[in-house]
């Protein structure tokens, strides 16, 4: 018999979550979820411009860090992660839910992408994530779980997502190399795969909303996902309950995926 109430969730675990634009972020969804089931909260903003967006939403989940980050900043991650040791000296969950390809490589065939938007595109968007979880390992001393968010656009063909699909490509599959070189050190890794949500990121894909009511007349249980419903299911992947549940790319789609 399952005791809950020794279920710790996520009490008293330390959580850094980035990725964060405004209060539509999928990255807002998990800090909420993550302290909504005990875990202490670290945030970053991505400059000064979005920081008024952010520190409202830190103070909401009273989250006692809240860091620059923009990834593309020469050593900007280090400072994020030397900021965390001093604070707590240890992490347990470490959300990655950043991606950016210049618009007009985006917005273009992957045959004419640039190779500087392709590497750029690659940096920010999958490069970023093996160095968080590089910098995470000598923290998560008694293991720990990292997330990154990918979309379906990486398996199949979806119009307009273009250049991100090869690079969502590579994240996924980063994440089951990572997860196998983490996995004996009690390290999950895993990617997320949200449906389409109406978020800042999205507002860069073409004919987006064209894809929102695909998804929803499609998706087995005929719904768009909210930035909830991954937040949620991203908090229990971070459970000891789930420690056994590593490398996956976890599907939180409505069932979209399923079907032909
Ligand atoms: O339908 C969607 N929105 C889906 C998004 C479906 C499936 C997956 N995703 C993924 C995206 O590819 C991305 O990896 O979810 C992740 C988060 O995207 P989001 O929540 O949809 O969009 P948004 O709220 O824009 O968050 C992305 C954030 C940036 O926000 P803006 O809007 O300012 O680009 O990534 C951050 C930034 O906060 N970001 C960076 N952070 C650090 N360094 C950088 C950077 N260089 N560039 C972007």
């Amino acid at each position: 018999m399952i005791d809950v109430a020794s279920l710790n969730l996520l009490k008293g675990k330390k959580a850094l979550v980035t990725g964060i634009a405004n209060d539509q972020s999928i990255a807002w969804g998990c800090a909420k979820a993550f302290r909504a089931f005990g875990a202490d909260v670290a945030i970053t903003y991505l400059n000064d411009r979005a920081k008024p967006y952010v520190e409202p939403l830190a103070k909401e989940i009273d989250a006692p860090i809240l860091i620059p980050l923009d990834v593309q900043q020469e050593g900007q991650l280090e400072q994020a992660f030397e900021k965390i040791k001093k604070e707590w000296g240890r992490l347990d969950l470490c959300v990655h839910s950043i991606a950016f390809a210049p618009k007009e490589d985006l917005q273009g065939r992957v045959v004419d992408c640039s190779k500087d938007g392709f590497l750029r595109a690659m940096e920010i968007s999958c490069w970023s994530f093996i160095r968080m979880a590089k910098l995470s390992e000598p923290l998560m001393k008694s293991g720990g779980a990292l997330f990154t968010m990918t979309y379906y656009g990486s398996q199949m063909v979806v119009e307009h997502y273009n250049i991100m699909g090869p690079v969502k490509a590579a994240l996924e599959s980063a994440t089951r190399y990572m997860a196998a070189e983490l996995g004996p050190k009690g390290i999950r890794v895993h990617a997320i795969s949200p449906g389409p949500l109406k978020t800042r990121a999205a507002s860069g894909i073409t004919e987006f909303d064209k894809l929102l009511k695909k998804a929803q007349s499609k998706a087995p249980s005929r719904s768009l996902v909210s930035i909830d419903d991954v937040g949620v299911a991203v908090a229990f992947l971070g459970m000891d309950g789930a420690k056994l549940i590593t490398g996956e790319t976890l599907y939180i789609d409505g069932g979209y995926h399923i079907i032909d």
